[in-house]
């Protein structure tokens, strides 16, 4: 198609410079297989004419829908984006799906005035307002939950999309007052889940569903929020120049004097756990303000000053616990913890004894046989055993939370069962290092890639086959391959993990090796050298680390924590305790468990594949909106659009293939029995059957519609966009007519 559309009239044409970016130049001149080329800034290029493609007319510049471009090549598509996020318009439909560029600035698009133009239909510019309201009508009219999925790469707006949407369901839907209590939400949950990384200094380290709830009259009755799987392991370690979750620098850096004596406060470059990625603000963050933010918003969600109190008492107690340290007694490596001021206030904030609290880090009880024995911990066993229990300290922290947030949020009796779910699950991430958390989170965006390409693809195309109807495929981006590389059972991903973790002789190379062993045929998958593999994902290769991800698939908190957590005096380890002991019930009952006890707990990879899983049954039941969010640039900055990568971004999430199965498909569908009751009066001439099809053939050929507007399948007509509205302004017209003529009788009679 290019090549024909290359007419010599046509003089502008899309040529890629040597850097690889897309220009739009003049032909010059062509001779068939070359032509030539003059650039904006002068430079006359020689290209094979069969690389250039063609560009769309001026007048279609900056179009507010992919869908009305004329040439829907890569170059086109991205000038056309540009030109739009130059002006500010970051927002661009897809067909269906609404595409956000992220502008790292504020822009004047938000607030009071543009919520009341979309509510009033006055906003017609695509936006994320648009498609909440989008949802908001047909949550009311086809009495179906709708859920809004947000995704996109680290950085790319996702959770700044998601909060605007939530803005505009809080002001349409807003009245009971409950609205506020829910859009407070965010400050808490960013706090404690957010954190500074290097690709976003706001970045969310765990998934998001939030499900709002309507009542029959349209206003917000309440919300329920679920969390996924919290990258814990930032709470005692995370790469130079990232950051732990914002509420620790908050505190250090906010507490008032009393909290501050109280916790045995200190500066945030005084806790080992805060200090060793060398990191301790945020351009333009003002950490103390933020912390009254958080406090504001924790008694705007009811959490009490008590437990407040409680909650800021175990954040102290995790940075404390880092603080911890030992000595070596003996030549095996012994250790015993030092008495120190670390240890002292992790035992008085936590409410346990100082023994108590030292036992547990420096022993652990085991079962041998018949007989129970006391084990000495080594260095690294110790210092393991230290930090397992900061991380479910802060994970135990983290879900508490969000227990109370529901509480507050909780849907009243009056439950009308609507609802608007928002996703905003943490993007598609490559490291230079990837481990577990990336294998994670790498997957939960595959199964969510997998969703948009059901919707938007197979359904779609599954109907028109279904019913016969002539159709050239359009091909997209499956990924089955790759899901199946995770979920297979049981040479899969995440079978091998689990198993190798129940090994007690499992390490992480026997891990990377059983992998290479057994899935080096599959094409998604590639073993590398030493600990290492490749997944080809979606979104492209990452490779991944294998060094510790069966201690974190495991996730064991020694039993010694956790009794030690059940005998503290304080409020929550005692909660936190019994939540641990429920979920590994099998091994609650005896103190001195043997290590085959241990794996009778759900690995985490497993827990997660879980909630993926309810996840997506949850999304299969509600009619999706999808919006891609996209990062035009790396470095945070506004008005920088580097062309490749957002062209990677489009290519990986599918938005050019969705716009060509919108505009080559067939939107408006009709069961032939509808549409000859609809439109069959309108018939001029008596037909001599009166089947519904051959009725329905006859409207169409009196009404002039074009072959190649339509298509006839066994069961239903399939229209391109626009056809029906024709048809029924005629019946409109023809009706009305006949209402007139009636009336007219009518008014003869009187
Ligand atoms: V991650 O997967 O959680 O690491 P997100 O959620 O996709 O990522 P986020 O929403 O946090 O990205 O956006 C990153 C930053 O971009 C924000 O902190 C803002 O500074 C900036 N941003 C994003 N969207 C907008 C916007 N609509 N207006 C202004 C924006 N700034
Ligand atoms: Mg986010």
């Amino acid at each position: 198609m290019a090549r024909r559309s290359l007419s010599f009239q046509k003089v502008q044409a899309w040529c890629r410079r040597t850097n690889g970016d897309w220009a739009l130049g003049k032909i010059l001149s062509t001779s068939g297989v070359e032509s030539v080329i003059s650039l904006p800034e002068g430079e006359v290029l020689r290209l094979s004419t069969e690389s250039l493609l063609p560009a769309n007319p001026e007048i279609l510049d900056g179009v507010d829908d992919l869908m009305q471009l004329s040439y829907l090549n890569e170059p086109s598509v991205l000038y056309n984006l540009q030109d739009r996020y130059s002006q500010d318009k970051i927002y661009t439909k897809a067909g269906p799906v609404l595409v956000a560029i992220n502008p790292f600035k504020e822009v004047q698009l938000y607030g009071n005035d543009y919520i009341e133009a979309y509510r009033r239909k006055a906003g017609d510019n695509p936006h994320v307002y648009a498609i909440a309201d989008t949802a908001i009508r047909e949550m009311a009219r086809d009495e179906v939950n709708q859920s809004i999925i947000i995704s996109g790469e680290s950085g790319a707006g996702k959770t700044e999309t998601a909060k605007i949407a939530m803005q505009y369901l809080a002001a349409v839907g807003g009245g009971s007052g409950i609205e506020y209590e829910i859009l407070q939400t965010n400050p808490i949950l960013e706090a404690f889940g957010n954190a500074k990384t290097s690709r976003n200094d706001n970045s969310s380290r765990f998934g998001k569903l939030i499900e709002i709830h309507f009542s029959t009259t349209g206003k917000i009755s309440g919300a329920k929020i679920q969390t996924f799987l919290l990258e814990k392991s930032r709470v005692v370690q995370c790469a130079i120049g990232e950051r732990s979750y914002h509420i620790f620098y908050q505190l250090c850096a906010g507490a008032s004097l009393s909290l501050r004596e109280k916790l045995n406060l200190r500066k945030a470059d005084e806790y080992k756990y805060l200090k060793q990625s060398n990191c301790y603000s945020i351009v333009g963050v003002d950490d103390a303000e933020r912390f009254h933010t958080v406090l504001e918003a924790m008694n705007i969600v009811h959490i009490s000053k008590e437990d407040q109190d409680n909650v800021f008492a175990m954040l102290a107690a995790v940075l404390w616990l880092g603080n911890i340290s030992f000595s070596v007694i003996d030549n095996e490596n012994h250790v015993e913890v030092v008495a120190d001021e670390g240890a002292h206030t992790v035992a008085k904030l936590i409410g346990c004894n100082i023994g108590d609290l030292k036992l547990a880090l420096s022993t652990r009880k085991m079962k041998v046989g018949h007989d129970n024995i006391v084990q000495k911990l080594n260095l690294s066993q110790a210092i393991d055993t230290r930090d397992a229990l900061a991380k479910s300290l802060y994970a135990s922290l983290f879900e508490w939370l969000v227990e109370q947030i529901n509480k507050s949020l909780a849907v009243g009796k009056r439950r009308t069962g609507r609802s608007i779910s928002i996703l905003d699950i943490y993007g598609f991430e490559s490291f230079d290092k990837n481990s577990f958390e990336q294998f994670c989170i790498n997957y939960a965006n595959e199964r969510l890639q997998q969703h948009f390409n059901r919707h938007l693809f197979k359904l779609e195309q599954d109907e028109y086959i279904q019913d016969g109807i002539d159709w050239a495929k359009v091909d997209f981006e499956d990924n089955q391959d790759c899901l199946y590389l995770f979920e297979k059972k049981p040479l899969g991903l995440l079978s091998l993990l689990d198993e190798e973790s129940t090994f007690p002789n499992g390490t992480d190379l026997t891990f990377a090796n059983k992998l290479k062993q057994h899935l080096n045929s599959n094409p998604c998958f590639r073993g590398e050298r030493g600990k290492a593999f490749t997944v080809h994902h979606y979104a492209g290769e990452v490779a991944y680390d294998t060094s510790g991800f069966l201690e974190k698939n495991r996730d064991l908190l020694h039993m010694d924590s956790i009794q030690l957590l059940a005998s503290c005096k304080s409020h929550l380890p005692p909660i936190f305790a019994s939540k641990m002991l429920a979920q590994s019930a099998n091994v609650a009952s005896n103190p001195y468990r043997s290590s085959a006890a241990d794996s009778q707990r759900l690995s985490v990879a497993t827990k997660f594949k879980g909630q993926l899983f309810q996840l997506m049954q949850r999304l299969e039941n509600t009619t999706p909106h999808f919006i891609r969010c996209i990062k035009p640039n790396n470095l945070q900055l506004p008005a920088i659009y580097e062309q490749g990568l957002v062209l990677q971004q489009l290519r990986c999430c599918g938005v050019l293939e969705v716009v060509r199965i919108s505009r080559s498909g067939y939107p408006t569908r009709m069961s032939h029995q509808k549409f000859a009751r609809r439109y069959g009066f309108l018939l001029l001439e008596n037909i001599a059957s009166q089947d519904p099809l051959s009725v329905s053939v006859a409207i169409l050929q009196q009404f002039n519609i074009l072959p190649e507007m339509y298509q006839v399948g066994y069961t239903k007509l399939f229209f391109r966009t626009g056809q029906i509205g024709a048809l029924e302004d005629t019946r409109n017209r023809t009706l009305h007519g006949i209402l007139r003529v009636q009336s007219c009788f009518r008014g003869h009679k009187a």
